[in-house]
């Protein structure tokens, strides 16, 4: 069970009050992941429509010793640490090819949320006795913070699962460049990025017809109501996902069905919507290499190796601090 600290709850309240009188209305999709919004977005992640993480695995287990090779490149050691790692899926495949390797490394997974954290140590102990494992609990900037070191052992920062498409172009430049501020020349950071493709392949994707990702939205408004004491009632509300093609942009939407009033408690407040009001729930950015090219060097870094599955939808991409 995750509990939340008050701080935690105090920011999230803060956010959604924010988001709820901002026109238009919107709420943030970092909170998508209570308990139930993770084993959801896990359940999306199994999806035929979802093509994004097979994409990446593929990428993973068809391209290990090249992706290998490029981490270490001459190092007799390194530090790997991943952003927001999830349920380690992916990195386990790298892992046992190091282990394999008998590469000199220690993996620190960082992760929001303790319980994931405490879930992924557990199971990697047991997959990789030999394994140095060091995870971190926290927000991405407090834990770049804490790799702010003189040390001149390499380190591969990771950030996989085209996460870095839930940050707006701005977020995406800042994050950025304020990893680069604590890297040495010789770290590297390796990112996943989701590509421009057929624009019905993405809208499929962020609209399965099993409704799981409407689901997963939904969840953020059952989150409010348990955690906000709120009166939101999910059935009138309806999941809507469109791509833009112009800007690469997939942007989710909850529409209200009708002209209601709901009222969060925890706020002192109620809120109005009108029929058909949409609430902006997540942008999931797609990429050309033109706009990677462009992130890579406005905030100090050049592209040194990248990764392509076979369909081209998804790269991997490393960058060099320049
Ligand atoms: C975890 C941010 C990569 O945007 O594709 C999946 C989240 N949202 N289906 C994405 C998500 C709807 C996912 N990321």
């Amino acid at each position: 069970m995750e509990v939340s600290t008050s701080i935690e709850r105090t920011q999230f309240a803060e956010d959604v009050l924010r988001g709820l009188t901002s026109t238009p209305k919107q709420l943030s999709s970092r909170y998508f992941y209570d308990d139930e919004g993770s084993r959801l977005f896990i359940e999306i992640m199994g999806l035929p429509e979802y093509y994004l993480t097979r994409a990446e695995m593929k990428i993973f287990t068809e391209q290990t010793e090249a992706i290998y090779a490029a981490f270490v490149n001459g190092s007799d050691s390194l530090d790997l640490i991943e952003l927001g790692a999830g349920d380690g899926t992916k990195t386990a495949v790298l892992i046992e090819h190091f282990l394999k390797r008998r590469l000199d490394f220690t993996y620190s997974p960082t992760d929001i949320s303790q319980e994931a954290n405490d879930a992924l140590q557990a199971r990697f102990r047991d997959k990789f006795p030999d394994l140095r494992i060091k995870p971190h609990t926290g927000d991405y900037f407090k834990v770049l913070e804490s790799l702010r070191n003189g040390s001149d052992r390499r380190k591969v920062l990771m950030f996989l699962g085209s996460n870095i498409g839930n940050f707006s172009q701005e977020k995406a430049l800042e994050f950025f460049r304020s990893i680069r501020s604590v890297l040495n020349a010789n770290d590297r950071l390796f990112i996943g990025f989701d590509m421009q493709k057929d624009p019905r392949v993405i809208v499929r994707a962020y609209d399965d017809p099993l409704g799981v990702t409407a689901a997963f939205n939904l969840n953020l408004l059952r989150r409010i109501n348990r955690e906000l004491d709120a009166d939101f009632d999910l059935t009138k509300f309806s999941h809507y996902a469109q791509y833009r093609p112009l800007e690469c942009a997939a942007r989710s939407f909850l529409i209200s069905r009708e002209k209601q009033s709901v009222t969060i408690k925890a706020l002192d407040r109620s809120f109005d919507l009108e029929q058909w009001e949409a609430i902006f729930m997540e942008i999931s950015q797609k990429y050309t290499h033109a706009m990677i090219e462009e992130l890579a060097s406005e905030s100090g870094f050049a592209i040194e190796t990248e990764f392509y599955d076979e369909e081209n939808f998804y790269i991997d991409s490393l960058w060099r601090p320049i």
